[in-house]
């Protein structure tokens, strides 16, 4: 909005030309979004302290956790407040796919909000039963994926690209929704389980949407969409500014969620955010690059699901618990420790998933 007001102004001002670039935008979209997170979090984690919206430590995970009891939580609401209002600045909304990604966010994120609001609020420790949050997230999701399926202007809507095969298309047909659907709902709660420790989840989440923002601004651009060969979607440049307000956003939580944390995410930062990666891979036909960007956020949840398999097949035991960071924990490494390991493992796969943009 305020971008384009400026922009309405370059006959008077010449300089306001640089409005109309996705490249400025998203550089002011990025440090926007940090200034409002980074000078707003104080006052917001003493609020949450105050409304004692804080954590309940479980006592069956690792007992160096104990020790958090009482941190402010549901602090996503910093990270989600300050892209919106960063958007509401920088972002175009005449754009489908800007609305659909700030759908997918706050969608997601209400969810989450629901589930945290029963559990720290209402003192309820299992919060929205897991059918209810399964069933709502299947239903956004739906909703976000038929409105793609029904793009008109989308000539690749049912198509699947793969990376490093330039011409290779899986055409999925209605297919295609099922598929997207099962893209956006993994990546929510893939998130939401990596979120276990300090810093890990939005750190990641920081590391994709760079690699992302570079995917998503090739593919909203002819030229370069054209150079590299991979699919030209018009008007999804526009997403590279959500990118960086999210970029931004998390940098900004991430100076208070770092170890040791003064305050979580909770469920309405961890779904809003991975629905919002779900959302962004599907919407740029990187549902398996996103695979690989995320990767820690795939062995994340592939731990639990071989952990819960082989707990119910065997009786033992894979990790000594999952997720999988907890894993590290009980081998004895520092929770920093952990936190930075795996981001170093992401930044190599965002690196590799860029890198699928030469070799096809
Ligand atoms: C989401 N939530 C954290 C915080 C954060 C099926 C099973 C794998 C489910 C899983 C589970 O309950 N997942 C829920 C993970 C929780 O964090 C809160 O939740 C929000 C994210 N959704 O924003 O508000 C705890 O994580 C720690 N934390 C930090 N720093 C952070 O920045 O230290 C979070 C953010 C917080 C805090 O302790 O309380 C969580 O872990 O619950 N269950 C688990 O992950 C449990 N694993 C488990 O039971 N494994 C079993 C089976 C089921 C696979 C096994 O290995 O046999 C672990 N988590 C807990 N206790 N809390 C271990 C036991």
């Amino acid at each position: 909005m305020l971008g384009e007001l400026l922009y309405s102004l370059k006959d008077y001002f010449f300089g306001f030309n640089v409005f109309k670039y996705i490249t400025f935008r998203t550089a002011l979209a990025v440090i926007t979004a940090f200034l409002i997170t980074y000078l707003s979090g104080p006052y917001i984690i003493e609020r949450l302290r105050r409304f004692s919206f804080t954590q309940v430590i479980r006592d069956d995970g690792p007992k160096s956790h104990l020790k958090k009891e009482g941190t402010p939580t549901m602090g996503g609401l910093m990270i989600i407040g300050s892209v919106l209002i960063t958007m509401l600045l920088w972002g175009d909304l005449h754009n489908r796919y800007v609305l659909l990604i700030l759908l997918s966010m706050v969608g997601f994120g209400l969810i989450g909000f629901y589930d945290d609001y029963l559990k720290v609020i209402k003192k309820n420790p299992k919060g929205l039963k897991a059918c209810k949050k399964f069933g709502a997230q299947i239903g956004l999701a739906a909703l976000i994926s038929i409105i793609l399926y029904l793009n008109p202007e989308d000539p690749y809507k049912t198509v699947l690209s793969v990376p490093f095969f330039k011409r290779l298309l899986i055409e999925l047909g209605i297919f295609y929704i099922p598929f997207s659907i099962f893209v956006i709902v993994g990546s929510s709660n893939a998130v939401n389980l990596t979120d276990g420790i300090d810093g890990l989840a939005i750190g990641l989440v920081a590391i994709a949407v760079i690699a992302n923002g570079v995917l998503v601004y090739i593919a909203g651009h002819a030229g370069l969409a054209k150079y590299l060969q991979v699919l030209f979607l018009k008007g999804t440049g526009e997403l590279t500014v959500f990118c960086g307000a999210l970029l931004g956003a998390s940098l900004g939580f991430l100076w208070f969620n770092s170890y040791p944390a003064e305050v979580f995410m909770g469920d309405v930062g961890s779904l809003g955010l991975g629905g919002s990666l779900g959302t962004l891979a599907v919407i740029t036909k990187h549902e398996i690059v996103l695979a690989v960007v995320g990767g820690i956020f795939v062995i994340e949840t592939v731990s639990v699901i071989l952990q819960v398999a082989s707990y119910k097949l065997t009786g033992k035991r894979i990790f000594k618990m999952a997720p999988i960071h907890h894993h590290f924990e009980l081998l004895g490494w520092q929770e920093p420790k952990v936190i930075v390991r795996f981001w170093i493992i992401g930044i190599m796969l965002a690196l590799l998933s860029l890198a699928t943009l030469k070799v096809r």
